[in-house]
């Protein structure tokens, strides 16, 4: 069984069990890196969110937090600036290692309702090639 597979199994059972944690159906995430694909240490990011008409969501609370896929590393957590235009950043997220990262943006709405969702993503390894990260 694949990562993505348990992942996507993952996700199934949180939705089945109607986890607060998705409660904003119809609203859309994307979630972008500077730059991409994004290299040990720090990265640009930016979290668009549109809600279920396509227009942008301000004035949301917005947090990423990026967990290697492997054990034994410190999570990295950032609060994102609101930027307007529905857009959320943080000038450097520091990806602390290369590898596999699962990260998982949890928001909250204006209106006080609450989503997270959980993207995987590829940091290609600093070629400088520090081996202690
Ligand atoms: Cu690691």
């Amino acid at each position: 069984m694949t990562r993505g597979t348990f992942l996507a199994l993952l996700l199934g059972l949180a939705a089945c069990r109607g986890e607060p944690g998705n409660d904003a159906p119809g609203f859309s995430l994307r979630i972008s890196l500077v730059p991409t694909p994004p290299i040990e240490g720090p990265t640009r990011v930016v979290v668009e969110i549109r809600d279920p008409e396509g227009e942008p969501v301000e004035g949301a609370r917005v947090r990423l937090r990026g967990d290697m896929a492997h054990a034994g590393m410190i999570p990295v957590e950032e609060a994102l600036v609101d930027e307007g235009a529905g857009r959320y950043a943080h000038s450097s997220f520091d990806f602390t290692m290369g590898g596999d990262w699962i990260l998982t943006t949890t928001v909250e709405l204006p209106d006080g309702r609450g989503m997270e969702r959980t993207q995987e993503v590829r940091v290609v390894s600093s070629p400088d090639g520090d081996p202690q990260g």
